[in-house]
């Protein structure tokens, strides 16, 4: 049962029990629709919308739960300000009016010196497009505070995928359930892409052969037909080791080669210096099971590639995407509706950003961009010519960066700089709360509109609001127009009120009243995109050579890179860390969430019997994870789920609630990726010994 109405809300009082159309916020591809149940002012049930088909009225365990999250005891209700040493938690309550004056006196005179010693950090807390950077936006960019390149997710996998195909476009997803071989690609999808999952169980009911790709034998990897666990970071590898069987054996379609590919020659080249042999020594793998991987795909019609950003969190993440979204093209499956590969569909979406954020705002000022995913190293550095000004405030929404940043041990000594000023939008207290100066609360998913695009179907959802904000709690919207009004700033984007946001996000390219009417409105797209070529690259072919990327001083054909930290090259840690979402969580989301909680248990650190004995690591065992940026402590759990020399350290965990207060990303590093300037989570040694 929720709890009751939080006092100060506004409540309608004897209302019919109602049903809201909305959109899950989170950030996961299947942008479920979602129908609140409110009764009397409060949310009783969030329940899938049955009529929207990617949704198909079902939802995840977690989002079932949203009322528990929404009136969570420990719910933010009140600004709140430092009232205890820097990182402590402690807060007293404040005033809004109080707090935004403060805020917007401090963010001021920092700015009379210079504005981009301000930087905002944000990610996907929410994916939607109001509540994410359109309000925030438009107050960065008048400020002209430093701008944020927001990396910390997909930016290698999104270059590589553009460098290839054009965009972030490919399959449409429901096409799959007619797939005859799925290659599921660095994806757990059972724990992270649910609807994609339903729609390959279909296709294996009706014959379709599953294969996943993964270091990991994850609950997805048990149910498909075959399980290939090759090394983490040597995805690339496998995919030119694939090539050169379907050149040696001529598995391959000559006419969609020669119409609508660019960079064919260099690439048979390339991938004829890949023998599986050669592969299967990088990769980890029996050359048998690449040769018959190579047989399968080079054979069987439509072959569809569900590839997933899990591939791109080491160094050649980048071109890891660029060699497997090659492989469609190579044997022409793009000809089929139910061939080719999705890694991403966001692509498709004619969202006008521009209009939503304003960078024209700017006004001819150049602020600097600094990476979300080298925030450690930022906070930490001092003034210089190249840098530019220290940071002196960081204004955090739509994220836990303390939690979820690489090489957080840095990230926590900069949050506990006494010279930082630091103002969190949040729901809940988190790890990066703590660190707050001021905390504000904001509004979830139930309280506030908004518009999404979605990265794994193709519709636009709109979501209502489904019950007054609860406590004190305001948008992130209607804060960054409060702190806009104090700082002056009059330009009148800022009176825009998040409907009106709504409805400029596509403008005319789709219809605001059926999104009214129904909460989501399909984009009209072509079923088999590619068929006739017509990639949006810069030639219109599928781009095996990137011009673009040789400009630039790079590699134009894709290749396998070794990871920074690759198996083997450190003998103080010989063991290879992956970190990969856990079910229950979304990200660090939902772990303050008990019910949640319990269903994952504690933090484990999965570890293969021939890694354990040695250590002397039984199941149980609390043990010590360490490297030189750091260590965190787990138990130890002696896994079929681990390959072999691979750790598998599961889920975002809040430090606080883990064992001596860290979590993995105490050793992580801050090394970025070949393309796109990524984190590379999973490109990572580590020795384990018990605690
Ligand atoms: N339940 C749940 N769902 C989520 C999330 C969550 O935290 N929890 N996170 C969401 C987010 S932010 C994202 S970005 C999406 C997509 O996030 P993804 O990163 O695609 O997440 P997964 O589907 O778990 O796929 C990652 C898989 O890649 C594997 N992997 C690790 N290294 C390698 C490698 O080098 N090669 C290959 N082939 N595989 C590798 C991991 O073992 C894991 O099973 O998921 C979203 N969905
Ligand atoms: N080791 C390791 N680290 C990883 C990953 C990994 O696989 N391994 N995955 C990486 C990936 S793929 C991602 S995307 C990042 C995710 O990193 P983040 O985007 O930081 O995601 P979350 O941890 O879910 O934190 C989002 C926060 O936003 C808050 N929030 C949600 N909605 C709203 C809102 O409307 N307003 C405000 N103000 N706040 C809101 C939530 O309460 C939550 O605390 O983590 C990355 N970190
Ligand atoms: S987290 Fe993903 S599966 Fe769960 S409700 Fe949201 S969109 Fe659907
Ligand atoms: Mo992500």
């Amino acid at each position: 049962m929720p709890a009751a109405p939080t006092p100060g809300a506004l409540q309608p009082t004897n209302s019919l029990p109602s049903s809201v159309r909305g959109a899950c916020p989170h950030d996961c591809p299947d942008t479920c629709a979602l129908i609140t149940t409110v009764e009397n002012g409060v949310a009783v049930r969030v329940q899938g919308n049955p009529s929207h088909r990617p949704t198909d009225g079902v939802l995840c365990t977690k989002v079932s739960r949203y009322t528990e999250r929404t009136y969570h005891p420990e719910r933010l209700l009140q600004p709140m300000r430092r009232s205890g040493p820097k990182g402590s938690g402690q807060f007293e309550p404040v005033g809004w009016d109080e707090a935004l004056n403060d805020i917007a006196a401090r963010l001021g005179a920092i700015a009379a010196r210079d504005a981009q010693a301000i930087l905002p950090y944000s990610y996907a807390g929410t994916m939607g497009q109001v509540q994410g950077e359109a309000m925030a936006g438009r107050f960065f960019h008048r400020l002209g505070a430093s701008l944020l390149d927001r990396t910390i997710c997909a930016s290698a996998g999104a270059e590589g995928i553009t460098q290839t195909l054009g965009g972030k476009v490919g399959m449409k997803v429901e096409h799959f359930a007619e797939s005859k071989l799925i290659l599921i690609w660095g994806s757990n999808s059972i724990g992270s892409n649910l609807h994609f999952w339903r729609l390959a169980q279909q296709a294996k009911r009706d014959g379709a052969r599953l294969v996943c790709i993964d270091p990991r034998r994850t609950e997805t990897a048990d149910k498909c037909h075959e399980h290939i666990a090759l090394r983490p970071g040597t995805d690339a590898a496998l995919a030119l080791a694939l090539m050169h069987e379907l050149i040696t054996h001529d598995w391959l379609d000559h006419d969609y080669i020669a119409s609508h590919t660019l960079g064919w020659e260099g690439l048979r080249d390339r991938a004829l210096q890949w023998p599986p042999e050669r592969a299967a020594a990088v990769c980890g793998l029996p050359v048998q099971q690449i040769t018959d991987l190579a047989r399968d795909y080079g054979t069987t019609q439509p072959a569809a590639i569900r590839l997933n950003y899990g591939v791109q969190r080491v160094r050649g993440g980048g071109n890891a995407v660029r060699a497997v979204a090659c492989l469609p093209a190579l044997v022409g499956a793009w000809r089929h509706r139910a061939g080719g590969v999705l890694l991403s569909s966001s692509g498709h979406f004619p969202v006008r950003r521009a209009v939503l954020q304003r960078p024209d705002l700017l006004d001819g000022r150049t602020p600097r961009t600094l990476n979300m995913s080298t925030i450690g190293d930022d906070l930490l550095r001092e003034a210089t010519p190249g840098f530019g000004p220290k940071v002196e405030a960081l204004v955090v929404y739509n994220s836990n960066p303390l939690a979820v940043a690489p090489e957080s041990g840095k990230v926590q000594r900069g949050l506990a700089r006494e010279d930082l000023f630091t103002v969190v939008l949040e729901h809940f207290q988190t790890d990066t709360a703590d660190y707050a100066d001021y905390l504000l609360p904001a509004t979830t998913q139930l309280e506030h509109w908004d518009i999404h695009t979605t990265y794994g179907h193709t519709d636009v959802l709109l979501n209502r609001p489904a019950i007054a904000p609860v406590g004190q709690a305001r948008s992130n919207t209607d804060i960054f127009r409060a702190l806009a009004a104090r700082m002056g700033f009059t330009d009148p984007c800022f009176q825009d009120d998040d409907e009106t946001l709504c409805r400029a996000a596509f403008g005319d390219t789709v219809d605001f009243e059926q999104l009214l009417a129904q909460g989501f409105a399909t984009l009209p797209l072509p079923d088999a995109p590619f068929a006739q070529g017509g990639f949006p690259t810069p030639s219109g072919r599928c781009e095996f050579f990137s011009a673009r990327l040789a400009a630039q001083g790079m590699d134009g054909l894709p290749d396998h890179l070794p990871n920074f930290e690759a198996a083997g090259s450190d003998p103080r840690h010989p063991l290879a860390m992956i970190s990969p979402p856990a079910r229950n969580f979304m990200n660090s989301t939902f772990v303050n969430v008990k019910s949640l909680r319990d269903i994952e248990g504690e933090p484990v650190l999965e570890v293969h019997a021939d890694d354990a004995a040695p250590r002397g690591l039984a199941t149980g065992d609390m043990v010590r994870v360490f490297n030189d940026r750091g260590e965190f402590r787990c138990r130890a759990e002696v896994s079929r789920r681990a390959r072999p020399g691979v750790v598998n350290g599961l889920g975002i965990w809040w430090r606080k609630l883990s064992p001596f207060g860290t979590n993995l990303n105490e050793v992580t590093s801050q090394h970025l990726t070949d393309m796109g300037r990524g984190p590379v989570f999973y490109d990572c040694l580590v020795e384990v010994e018990k605690a």
